[in-house]
């Protein structure tokens, strides 16, 4: 608790040009938090490093990760946002949960386990113990609630066995973080193979639908996507994945129930109902991209709203790490 609210805490790599994926199932869902709870949404360039970075994209992409939450609706006043490595504590608190986290817990992610297929020539160790760098950014704050999508949900049970560990040995040092995972929308698939997870580091283009795409390609890209032989707009994800995570994209954008969807498209062909699912996709997207581009424009604003972020979470941050510092035996001076 701070400041007698719940603590609502996120974040998102700027490892990429952000898809609908992560605005569904993550972003969109952040601004729900901003009155009731105390809310800290952070950058984490630090993660998005675990894999080759091109250090001018990175550098540009933590900018615009920056400027999407703020179009996505985080006022910076209401809700603290912040780059991790402004925060050098998040690293610190790291290095402390490293020592309760093991080995044998961080070979069973399966993200690591996809990502070091992906990238074989590069498993380094800030890729295995990529989970304990996220655990220690959400216990730094103290944090309720932890807004994702469904792949994370493994991280945030490593995140809480880590609590269970840790408060058994040392008492009332973390609060227990409650994953909120969106009944809709928390997995949107591919566009070119919809038993996989859109991710935004994907190479086909056709694959994922970015936040930034123009209303053009947006269309193409539905237009495009992988449904089924048979003609029947119905939701049932295991024989008919294609459809069925159109279906949640027009739910989703639209606010009507699948079972509404369904309905609405009832008798259709699937020509008239990707074309609508493109259509309240854009009409959704065009406002934020505009605001977007606005607020990107603005570089001294952006780096105004990542100074006093990183002043107000490190304040937050410090008063975890010394109490950690203090209960492992360290010398505070
Ligand atoms: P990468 O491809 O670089 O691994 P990613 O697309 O998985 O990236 P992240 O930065 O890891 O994106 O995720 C940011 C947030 O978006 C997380 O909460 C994650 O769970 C959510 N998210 C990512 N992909 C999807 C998806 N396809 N559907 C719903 N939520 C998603
Ligand atoms: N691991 C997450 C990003 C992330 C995160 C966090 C999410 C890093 N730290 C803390 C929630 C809370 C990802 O790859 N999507």
């Amino acid at each position: 608790m701070i400041d007698n609210r719940p603590v609502s805490y996120s974040g998102v790599q700027p490892s990429g040009n952000l898809t609908i994926g992560n605005y569904l199932g993550a972003i969109k869902n952040f601004p729900i938090y901003s009155e009731q709870y105390k809310c800290f949404y952070c950058v984490v360039d630090q993660h998005a490093i675990t894999v080759r970075q091109v250090p001018a994209e990175l550098r540009r992409r933590t900018y615009e990760t920056l400027a999407l939450y703020i179009a996505c609706g985080l006022d910076p006043e209401k809700n603290t946002l912040y780059v991790q490595s402004h925060v050098p504590a998040h690293t610190e608190m790291a290095w402390m949960l490293n020592c309760f986290t093991m080995f044998g817990e961080l070979s069973r992610m399966t993200q690591f386990k996809d990502k070091s297929q992906k990238h074989a020539d590069n498993i380094n160790a800030g890729l295995f113990t990529y989970p304990v760098l996220m655990a220690a950014d959400i216990l730094l704050y103290q944090t309720n609630v932890v807004p994702i999508g469904h792949d994370q949900k493994q991280h945030l049970e490593l995140a809480r066995d880590i609590v269970d560990r840790f408060n058994q040995l040392y008492p009332d040092t973390f609060t227990m973080p409650e994953p909120i995972i969106a009944k809709s929308g928390a997995k949107i698939m591919s566009l070119a193979e919809p038993t996989q997870k859109m991710s935004k580091s994907d190479e086909n283009e056709n694959a994922v639908v970015r936040i930034l795409d123009a209303p053009d390609a947006i269309m193409r890209k539905f237009k495009r996507a992988v449904t089924d032989s048979d003609s029947e707009i119905r939701f049932d994800p295991e024989n008919k994945p294609g459809v069925s995570n159109l279906l949640t994209i027009y739910s989703c954008f639209s606010g009507k129930t699948i079972e509404e969807s369904e309905r609405e498209f009832d008798g259709k062909g699937y020509g008239d109902f990707k074309a609508a699912v493109g259509q309240v996709c854009c009409d959704k997207l065009i406002p934020v991209q505009e605001e977007y581009r606005r607020i990107l424009a603005d570089k001294a604003y952006l780096e105004e709203v990542m100074k006093k972020g990183a002043d107000e979470a490190s304040y937050y941050a410090r008063k975890t790490l010394s109490k950690v510092r203090r209960k492992l035996g360290f010398v505070n001076l």
